[in-house]
């Protein structure tokens, strides 16, 4: 059984992997320059010119990428090749409003799929595996990406998507399902349903599953591996560094092997911008040296991180990343989901005509996140009839399913009623405890 899918890429001596990423670096920046006239601008603010970056070593001269600088050149500023070339997009939700929407020419997506096939591999997949993806398809990047790699290796690919649990379980039992692919609170759902039908893995022949796109705990791998009876492995990624796979972990199940053949990791002080030295703590940077369509330069992820070099007992020399401990801006993953509170106040802004007093409430209930967004009533919004109040909570949850793509329940409580705080508002409860 084949234990690496590239294995000139995942087991490179480092010196070597280095010179890889200084060339590709070069190449990358000067294709940024004279296609990406935003990110040039840039540059030139910065008094730099692709003859500063000679390799690696000169890369905290480029300046950052963030969110907001997508949002800023959205829909196509950050594009880089003429958009005949691009063959695909995918799409998660922005800051405000604005959604991020990533561009792949045919190539981008040949060196995905190699991402996440390395990720299957990783986790014992074959060409004589069967392999169910139930991470969401459409702009979401976990379907396609799971689904690209799955196709890559050869195996019998069953694009699932999320939902319908019960006939997700008849398939694996009916097809003879070997690894699952979706998010970890998805697995710990399906283990618990699997249950309920009176059912044991031992009517599955399941043996690994690829879990990412929202934090995890060790606690909850222990039990997905318990009620799924199978191997539980992490994969990581964002949709503007290409989606899953990013990095993925193998056997040891000791932190993210990074491809860097593709993407260059750093660590950096969130608050100052000062690269960190491996074994800190501090936000995770990427740039993606092989993108054509949509490079990202120094994008700030705002995943909180620990990076580790040194050989793994697998035998992969590449860098490893530790689970994200956090974020360093607000954003929140619900059931899967990012969802930044600014979304959430602009829906309440449109609807009440005045910033309501609002709490974001999110918890976890078997397994499943709840999320429920109390309003306060404004002077406005008053209305004393139980009637009323419910139509207008009806009225803001659409409004809300429509912006976040993700149901919350509303609750409108009374004027002030909602704990007023001395420094900052406290607009997020969340009690999931996940990192
Ligand atoms: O979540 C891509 C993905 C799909 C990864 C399927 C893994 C599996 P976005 O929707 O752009 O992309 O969200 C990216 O999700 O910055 C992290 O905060 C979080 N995230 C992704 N993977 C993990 C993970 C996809 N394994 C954001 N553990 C990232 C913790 C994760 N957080």
């Amino acid at each position: 059984m084949a234990k690496y899918w590239n294995e000139e890429m995942e087991c490179m001596e480092p010196d070597k992997m280095r010179a890889l990423q200084s060339e590709r670096l070069v190449k990358q920046v000067r294709h940024v320059w004279d296609n990406v006239p935003y990110y040039r601008k840039k540059m030139e603010e910065k008094g730099i010119t692709p003859d500063d970056i000679k390799g690696i070593e000169d890369l905290h001269k480029l300046p950052f990428l963030s969110k907001a600088d997508l949002r800023d050149a959205y829909p196509t500023g950050l594009l880089a090749k003429p958009l005949s070339e691009c063959v695909r997009i995918h799409s998660t939700s922005g800051t405000t409003g604005k959604r991020v929407v990533a561009y792949y020419t045919q190539h981008d997506i040949d060196l995905w799929n190699d991402c996440t096939a390395r990720a299957i591999t990783a986790a014992g997949g074959t060409k004589d595996d069967v392999v169910q993806v139930c991470y969401g398809y459409g702009l979401f990047t976990g379907g396609a990406g799971l689904d690209g790699g799955s196709h890559t290796i050869g195996c019998l690919t069953l694009p699932m998507s999320s939902g319908n649990t019960e006939r997700q379980i008849q398939f694996m039992e009916d097809l003879g399902s070997t690894i699952i692919c979706c998010t970890p609170s998805y697995a710990a759902y399906i283990g618990e349903t699997l249950k309920k039908m009176g059912k044991s893995p031992d009517d599955l022949k399941l043996k690994a599953g690829i879990f990412g796109a929202e934090p995890w705990t060790e606690e909850m791998r222990q039990e997905i591996q318990n009620s799924l009876g199978i191997k539980a492995y992490d994969i990581y990624g964002l949709t503007e560094i290409s989606g899953p796979g990013v990095a993925f972990e193998c056997e040891c199940q000791e932190g993210m092997h990074i491809n860097e053949d593709n993407f260059i990791a750093e660590i950096i002080n969130p608050e100052t911008g000062e690269p960190l030295p491996d074994g800190t703590k501090g936000e995770l940077v990427f740039t993606s040296i092989t993108k054509e369509a949509f490079p990202m330069l120094r994008y700030r992820t705002r995943d909180i991180c620990v990076l580790t070099r040194g050989k793994c007992k697998c035998g992969r020399t590449l860098v490893k990343m530790a689970k994200p401990m956090g974020r360093s801006d607000d954003m929140l993953i619900i059931r899967g989901v990012n969802v930044f509170p600014s979304q959430i106040e602009s829906v309440l802004l449109k609807m009440c005509n005045a910033s309501p007093n609002y709490q974001i409430i999110v918890g976890r209930e078997n397994n499943n996140d709840t999320f429920e967004i109390r309003v306060e009533l404004t002077d406005d919004m008053w209305t004393d009839t139980i009637k009323s109040i419910e139509e207008l909570e009806k009225k803001i949850a659409v409004d809300m399913h429509t912006v976040l793509g993700i149901k919350a329940k509303i609750r409108l409580v009374e004027p002030n009623s909602i704990p007023r705080s001395e420094g900052k508002a406290v607009r997020v409860i969340d009690t999931r405890k996940l990192v």
